[in-house]
């Protein structure tokens, strides 16, 4: 009876198998090294968002307080926190931090741990709450809303002392603790100057993070070296050209002890941790408004250049927004980037590649077309087999095509694969060309070439894995 049993049980899973392959379904790739979690993914899709920089230093010039300027210096004249989240939406920004708390210990919300706070200042007569006024604004327009709080205080006065640690986590606890809603992103500056007792505090990282988690488990939490996201070793926007987010933290701690910043640029190819990279930039000489600056935001050029080498390099953009003493963004900063917003739209709105036939040297099966990758979905993706970690995809583009700007992207939810990728363009007279070189793709890397017209190009991948990717484009930057 027993033998029949598992005789007819062998039969059905033979019988499975030969469907299976009848069908020529395949299972998924196994996934590779680190992975994102999923908030990690969302998170890379954001792309771009605004670090907003407003406290004592808007009204006094300064980019690091001293922490002993009076509170009644914070009054901006009319603070619209709904304009800051309409320009940043038209201008294709995803979510906005605020530094609720710089160095200087002023927090623009009434945090019952500290005296240094909007409660004490003349602003809406004490009563005002620019962490609410913010992430009220964000929930009308469908942003998201992230907070900065520095771990450095010049004015907290157990600074420097293991109870400070304890008025931190407080601190934490009351811009987190859900009052307003959810936080996508906690920003932990790596800063750690001296407080008002000329001390250095030995941050408690471990109960930062746990605090973090608590209350708001689905954050993306930023230092130099993760847990979240990682600084990208720079403030000029510039992320590597090779750049893993895969990352070892091990031995390393945000501040002066983080890794090399050439590390931080381009990750460790074999890092046990999934830490993207993110580049904050400012749109500013300085992270703070000042007058003199008016003349001096970035130009249109400089916007776009950064987006190539933030976001087209495996990164996400941070850009920091000063808003003026006013509370408004000033008109030299809105505009700049409402125009940016609109070159970005321009750039991308046609894809050449659309409608392109993809053939590639090998193929997972079927679900895991070459054609996945002009499908514009992101969870659809071409894979080589098992075991095969070089492959060539060929895309002929039905007719001539100018472009000088070559987007790819890897389904990052498995793992970041690729290590090298060339791509080539055929010539008039019928012979490939090498047209780019490069290492990295990750979520997204778009390659600037010269403008090119051809009709069909061929990449060449290397990767540690079966490469799987999901996107594929070709745009014309005419800035
Ligand atoms: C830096 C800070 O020291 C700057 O003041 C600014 O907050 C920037 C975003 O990070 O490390």
């Amino acid at each position: 009876m027993a033998t029949k049993h598992v005789f007819r049980s062998l039969l059905s899973i033979a019988f499975t198998a030969v469907l299976f392959t009848a069908c020529g379904e395949v299972s998924a790739p196994e996934p590779y090294g680190p992975l994102p979690t999923p908030q990690q993914v969302e998170w890379q899709k954001m792309e771009m968002n605004f670090l907003v920089c407003f406290g004592p230093n808007t009204f006094t010039g300064m980019e690091w307080g001293l922490g002993n300027e009076a509170e009644d210096i914070f009054n901006p004249s009319d603070l619209d926190c709904g304009q800051w989240v309409s320009i940043a939406k038209e201008a294709g920004f995803k979510g906005l931090i605020i530094v609720a708390k710089h160095h200087d210990g002023f927090c623009l919300w009434p945090n019952p741990e500290s005296t240094h706070t909007v409660a004490r200042s003349p602003w809406k007569d004490g009563k005002g709450d620019v962490l609410k006024e913010l992430s009220d604004a964000c929930a009308a327009e469908g942003l998201k809303f992230g907070v900065y709080i520095s771990p450095w205080d010049r004015n907290d006065p157990h600074y420097g002392t293991p109870e400070y640690n304890d008025v931190y986590v407080k601190t934490l606890e009351s811009a987190l603790d859900g009052r307003y809603g959810e936080v996508f992103e906690e920003w932990f500056d790596g800063a750690c100057g001296e407080g008002p007792n000329g001390k250095k505090q030995v941050y408690d990282w471990p109960r930062f993070h746990e605090t973090v988690l608590k209350y708001q488990p689905k954050v993306v939490m930023f230092s130099d070296v993760g847990p979240g996201c990682r600084w990208v070793g720079n403030e000029s926007g510039i992320a590597g050209r090779t750049n893993w987010s895969a990352f070892s933290p091990e031995g390393f701690t945000a501040g002066a002890g983080a890794p090399p910043t050439d590390t931080l640029q381009t990750g460790n190819v074999h890092g046990n941790a999934w830490v993207p990279a993110e580049t904050d930039v400012p749109l500013r000489p300085g992270w703070f408004w000042r007058e003199s600056e008016n003349d001096k935001v970035k130009s249109l050029r400089d916007l776009v250049n950064i987006y190539y080498t933030s976001v087209g390099r495996n990164s996400i953009l941070l850009l920091g927004i000063a808003p003026d003493v006013t509370g408004h963004i000033h008109p030299a900063d809105s505009a700049r980037l409402i125009e940016f917003g609109s070159a970005l739209k321009e750039i991308f709105k046609n894809d050449l590649a659309k409608g392109a036939k993809v053939k590639a040297s090998s193929t997972r099966g079927r679900g895991f077309g070459a054609g996945n990758i002009v499908d514009g979905e992101y969870d659809s993706y071409w894979s080589a087999p098992d075991g095969v970690t070089e492959a060539t995809l060929t895309f002929d583009l039905g007719t001539a095509k100018t472009f000088n700007r070559i987007l790819l992207q890897e389904y990052i939810p498995l793992g970041q694969r690729v290590k090298a990728f060339t791509i080539e363009a055929l010539s008039p007279s019928g012979e490939w060309e090498e047209i780019a070189s490069e290492t990295t793709i990750g979520f997204k890397r778009i390659v600037p070439v010269e403008t090119i017209t051809t009709s069909k190009l061929r990449v060449s991948v290397s990767s540690y894995a079966p490469p799987l990717l999901n996107g594929f484009g070709l745009f014309l930057d005419n800035i």
